[in-house]
């Protein structure tokens, strides 16, 4: 990575999703030991703490159906304004989740320093429904669409200005559980996803090296937002929504040391770690190693 400092943001948040115990993530990972690791890279780290959440119950929307959306909305204004500071320090803004509805606020901080910011999201899921294609409600299934300008508008306005991202700038790898709504969005805006489908057939590095050719000739920045749930349940047991079929250790891997490699990603988010599902914090573990590749580890 070009930035030497990096600045570490917990959000200690499970109300996007109807599964309690996502907000331990953040302690999880730092717990696996994310800060040493980093130090270790050679990089300044400075840990700057979790966002303020408020914990209350969960609550469905009469309205919409959608859960909890003012703590959702409030936790993301939060984390936007902290991830707007770290990016005018030039640090590199490191966020851990915390469920994914998380994204909307680490890309509302960051995307104003771009013209074109990239996305790639790394996820079993598509993360493309709105209140109306939404079978859950939960907000964690929403965030992509509302980066994009789509869904509730105080999701969409946070930080005040939308859209976030453009269709063309985002590519989804590990895609394997789709909504009907989700699925007819990325036909109509011909969204770039390498389902498991391409992930069997053309191998990680060819899809990695697609997207960053992809991504490179029409992006100034490309944020990584990683949901540990792209992983087979094997490897990361300690998610929300485990879907079988999933992205092995070995491809993940590779493909964080390809992106390393270029030096491309600009900020990044791990999210969905849910210590109460894992099994001895392996998938909290699994994700300081994958923050290692991202950061550049490598075997020799
Ligand atoms: N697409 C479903 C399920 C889901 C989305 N993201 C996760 N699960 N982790 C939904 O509820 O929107
Ligand atoms: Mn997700
Ligand atoms: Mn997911």
């Amino acid at each position: 990575m070009g930035k030497k400092t990096i600045s570490v943001v917990g959000v200690p948040m499970d109300l996007g999703q109807s599964r309690r115990g996502v907000d331990m993530g953040p302690s999880a990972i730092r717990y696996a030991g994310v800060i040493e690791r980093l130090e270790k890279l050679g990089y300044e780290v400075k840990d700057i703490g979790d966002i303020e959440i408020e914990h209350g119950k969960m609550i469905k929307d009469e309205k919409n159906g959608i859960r909890n959306l003012k703590s959702v909305v409030d936790a993301n204004r939060k984390l936007a304004r902290t991830v707007e500071e770290i990016m005018k320090e030039g640090s590199f803004p490191l966020v851990l989740g915390g469920d994914h509805s998380i994204a909307i606020g680490t890309i509302a901080g960051v995307s104003k320093f771009y013209n074109n910011l990239g996305v790639i999201w790394y996820d079993a899921h598509g993360d493309l429904n709105t209140s109306e294609t939404s079978p859950s409600g939960n907000i964690h299934g929403m965030p992509l669409a509302v980066s994009l300008g789509l869904g509730e508008p105080e999701l969409v306005n946070i930080a005040g200005y939308a859209p976030k991202l453009k269709y063309e700038n985002i590519v989804i790898i590990g895609a394997r559980s789709l909504d009907e709504g989700e699925k007819e969005l990325i036909k109509e805006k011909g969204i770039k996803v390498y389902t498991m489908h391409e992930v069997d057939r053309l191998g990680m590095s060819t899809i990695i090296e697609e997207t960053i050719h992809y991504l490179k000739e029409r992006t100034d920045g490309i944020h990584l937002s990683f949901d540990l749930d792209a992983l087979d349940p094997i490897y990361a047991p300690g998610v929300g929504t485990p879907v079988v079929g999933g992205v092995s250790f070995r491809e993940t891997h590779l493909a964080l040391e390809m992106l390393a490699e270029e030096n491309l990603i600009t900020s990044a988010e791990f999210v969905e770690v849910n210590p109460i599902l894992d099994e001895r914090n392996k998938t909290g573990s699994l994700a300081v190693d994958l923050i290692g590749s991202l950061f550049g580890e490598r075997i020799l």
